[in-house]
Formats: C-alpha cells, sequence, structure tokens
C-alpha cells in the first residue's frame, strides 16, 4: 500500500507512525509513506500558502494553487500507477461521512490512497472540487487540523493488509468482525485486589469456555454499545440469552 499525504505537518505523521507496529509494516515495505509538504509548492518567495476568505469571516483558508501543484506531481511522479485510473484521495473533514471498520476494510482494498489535511478555517472549495473524491471524518467532535485524523485512518486501514499484524495479533481482531465488542480478558495472577478468574477460563473445556465468552460479549455489547447490538445479525439462540 502507497500512502501519499498532502500535508503543511508533515514531521507530525512521520513520528506518529514510524513507530510500534505501522512502523515495522514500514521497514517490512508492506505500506510505504510519501509525505508531501504542501509548503514546498508555495508559488511565491515567502512560501505562503494560506489567506483571507473572501466574504471576510474569521480565519484564514488554504490556497487551492500550492494543493493542486503537489497533488499534480504526485500524480506526474507515479504516471504509471495513474495513467488508467482517478488517484482516490480522502479529504479529512468533519464535514465528512463517518470513518468506521466498514471502510476502512473497504479503503484496504486499494494499493494507492492520497489524503488531503486541511488546517487554519478549510481548504479553497475550487481544488477540493478537482481532486477530493472521498470526504471523510472520524467523528462528531473538531481537531485543529486533518493530520491526527490521517494517522487513525491509517492505522485501522494498515492493520487490515495481509502480514502487517502477526498471526497472533490478527485473530484478537475476529472477535469484532462479528459486530460485538470483545469479552473481558484476564492473565496472572490468578487473585488480583481479591478478584479472582472467573473459574470456566481455567476448566480447559474450550465449548464451555467460548460459550461463555460469546455471552459476555453479548451483555458487554448491550451494556456499552446497545446500538450495535441492533445493527448485528444474532442468532435466535443469541436473542434468547439476552432476554433472560
Ligand atoms: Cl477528519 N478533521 C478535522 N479537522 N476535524 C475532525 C475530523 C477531521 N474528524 C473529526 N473532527
Amino acid at each position: 500500500m502507497n500512502y501519499h499525504i498532502f500535508t503543511l505537518f508533515p514531521e507530525m505523521i512521520e513520528q506518529g507512525l514510524n513507530t510500534s507496529i505501522i512502523g515495522k509494516a514500514i521497514e517490512k515495505e508492506l505500506i510505504r509513506l510519501n509525505l508531501i509538504n504542501i509548503r514546498d509548492y508555495a508559488n511565491n518567495k515567502h512560501n505562503k500558502v494560506d489567506d483571507y476568505p473572501y466574504g471576510g469571516g474569521a480565519g484564514m483558508l488554504m490556497q487551492p494553487e500550492p494543493i493542486y501543484s503537489a497533488y499534480k506531481a504526485v500524480v506526474h511522479q507515479h504516471k504509471e500507477t495513474y495513467v488508467n485510473k482517478k488517484p482516490r484521495m480522502v479529504y479529512l473533514t468533519p464535514q465528512g461521512k463517518t470513518f468506521n471498520q466498514e471502510m476502512a476494510e473497504e479503503f484496504a482494498k486499494e494499493s494507492s490512497l492520497m489524503f488531503l489535511c486541511g488546517h487554519y478555517e478549510g481548504v479553497d472549495e475550487r481544488v477540493l472540487e478537482e481532486v477530493v473524491t472521498d470526504y471523510v471524518s472520524i467523528g462528531d467532535y473538531v481537531l485543529t487540523g486533518g493530520e491526527l485524523a490521517v494517522m487513525v485512518m491509517i492505522d485501522a486501514i494498515s492493520r487490515l493488509i495481509p502480514g502487517v499484524l502477526s498471526n497472533k495479533e490478527s485473530t484478537e481482531y475476529e472477535s469484532f468482525q462479528d459486530g460485538l465488542l470483545e469479552y473481558p480478558h484476564y492473565t496472572r495472577p490468578y487473585e488480583f485486589l481479591g478478584k479472582t478468574v472467573p473459574d470456566v477460563l481455567l476448566s480447559g473445556h474450550h465449548a464451555h469456555i467460548n460459550k461463555w465468552r460469546k455471552e459476555q460479549s453479548l451483555l458487554r455489547t448491550c451494556e456499552r454499545r446497545p446500538d450495535l447490538i441492533e445493527k448485528a445479525s444474532l442468532s435466535e439462540d443469541e436473542k434468547k440469552f439476552l432476554k433472560k
């Protein structure tokens, strides 16, 4: 996977993603980060990339030309990739569709993705119309810029790419795939602050353990995220269990 990220703060993203599991995936060349500093494409000697909004109002806007020049340069540098294919460009904005696991799975099928991180009060609409294919938000709150949001998206997408997670790490994910929250986990010691580990987990009886975990998932989802229960496709037995 090739990620092309257009930003005014490339060092923030570099720092954030070059560690842990994603850092290892970069080392293993399963994913590649191409960070493009929009300021390098400023068309004036002061490297200015923002200006006042027409019509007045608070704050500054990112001007269209530096973003468009940066975009054109990357498309040109990767012309083999984009000869028969329009680049998929995600603009990170609280006005976008809310990012979720299903969208992460969809994006993970691509071989390259572009991201545009906005800053200040926003970006001139004309360049957005020209280059953006997907408007994405990471939740209903306002961030100072798109950089943290792009890191969230890249983390969630990259862990779905084969080889990024070890076998052990990827099986952990399967329990969220059914749309329910995970059951509680326990490790040693057996007793902590007077609380012991549920006996079933020490029984060695795998059918019982699986049943208990499924029930715990159902109960926990009901309690903490009732909205997910409505969307999950539960079996008749599972529905009956929850009615009790
Ligand atoms: Cl993607 N960007 C910004 N600036 N704020 C956000 C967001 C994105 N998603 C939620 N809030």
